[in-house]
């Protein structure tokens, strides 16, 4: 067993001192690559997600990238940046996002005292295309910028468990089923549109929005003719917007959230339900608001178990009333049988005792004793 023990053990120390001695001799397998930026827009530098060595920037350079970002996915870029001097206060940087076509999207501005200025920008890929080229922009704003590291990353905030984001239009709307999802927005994706499958009847709508965001709910039928429409008044409020169905077909629920509703850079979060109202998947909860589906489904065995208990109840009183009986019914008895054998006892042998009073008490007259019926009998005898 020793044996084999060392027989581990070994080879698994050469290993470690190898990957630690070949750590010492390769570092270069641990830095950050270089990020050698564009100098306009035009001539931006393809890259990809990971860590940087940033450019090194003079007063008011800049230096640009490209990125290719699918629909509904989330670009980051955090900058840290060292100054040339920090004579002056500090320094000051911008990072900037741009579409395919120039549009700035994102504007990111941090200034700073420290020896370290950090810059976090992001924004959230819409489905206006499946696929789209972002570039970023990274500026010195004061009086130079020595070195910097970039991290770049892209999110997945996919819209109700699909690969993408909703659609922006009716006509791109994002195919689902009656149900809960999980779905994001932001000053970039502006809005997210469903279709789904409905019968005729009411149809709900819920939705638990970030606490930031204040969206608006639309239903359309499938004529697209406007249903339904609400919208949160306050940030973060939990509401639902219900609308009467006329006839089975597809209808369209449109989500909406902007920078004018809390909606800015980065992916706003939501969780929305869809169902019939008719459904055992909503509840009310009085405000307006809807529950999610997994409270709901708890309700009917609610009340299965409030009529069990009531049932128990019932059967409890029933009984305790049956006891209560028997025991009234089993302590008069008791009470009435001394009473009926003193009664009888006294009808017959023992008579009844006079209350105790001073007066000696009187015996009863003795009647005469007639020895006439003894002497008519023995007379009546027969004789032998
Ligand atoms: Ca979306």
């Amino acid at each position: 067993m020793k044996a084999c023990i060392k027989c581990i053990v070994k080879p698994l120390a050469i290993l470690v001192v190898a990957a630690f001695f070949g750590c010492l001799i390769n570092p270069t397998k641990v830095q950050a690559a270089d990020a050698v930026g564009g100098d306009s827009l035009g001539t931006a530098v393809q890259i990809t997600p990971g860590q940087y060595n940033g450019p090194a920037l003079e007063f008011e350079q800049a230096a640009y990238y490209k990125i290719t970002v699918n629909a509904g996915q989330e670009l980051k870029v955090v900058g840290s940046f060292i100054p040339m001097t920090t004579s002056y206060g500090g320094t000051s940087n911008s990072i900037r996002f741009y579409d395919e076509n120039y549009v700035q999207l994102v504007d990111q501005y941090e200034n700073s005292s420290v020896a370290v200025n950090v810059v976090t920008a992001t924004t959230l890929a819409s489905s206006v295309k499946s696929s789209q080229t972002y570039y970023i922009e990274i500026t010195d704003e004061s009086w130079g910028t020595a070195s910097s590291t970039l991290d770049i990353s892209l999110t997945d905030r996919f819209d109700a468990n699909s690969t993408t984001d909703a659609g922006q239009t009716i006509d791109t709307a994002l195919p689902i089923a009656l149900g809960e999802y999980n779905g994001y927005l932001s000053q970039v994706d502006t809005d997210d549109y469903y279709s789904v499958s409905a019968a005729a009847g009411q149809l709900s709508v819920s939705i638990t929005p970030y606490v930031d965001m204040s969206p608006t709910i639309e239903i359309y039928d499938q004529d697209r003719t406007l249903l339904a429409s609400q919208w949160a008044q306050n940030a973060g409020e939990i509401f639902q917007v219900t609308a009467n169905i006329q006839k089975a077909g597809n209808v369209y629920v449109h989500i909406n959230c902007d920078m004018n509703t809390g909606c800015v850079d980065e992916a706003y979060e939501y969780a929305f339900t869809v169902a019939a109202a008719n459904s055992e998947n909503l509840i009310s909860t009085g405000n307006g608001g809807t529950t999610s589906s997994t409270s709901t489904t708890t309700q009917p065995v609610t009340e299965s178990k409030s009529t069990n208990y009531l049932w128990w109840i019932i059967a409890a009183v029933v009984v305790a009333v049956i006891v209560v009986l028997i025991i009234i019914f089993a302590s008069r008895r008791k009470k009435s049988q001394p009473t009926t054998a003193t009664s009888s006892a006294a009808s017959t042998t023992t008579p009844p005792v006079a209350p105790s009073t001073d007066r000696p008490v009187t015996p009863a007259p003795t009647p005469p004793a007639s020895s006439e019926p003894e002497s008519k009998q023995s007379d009546k005898q027969p004789r032998a």
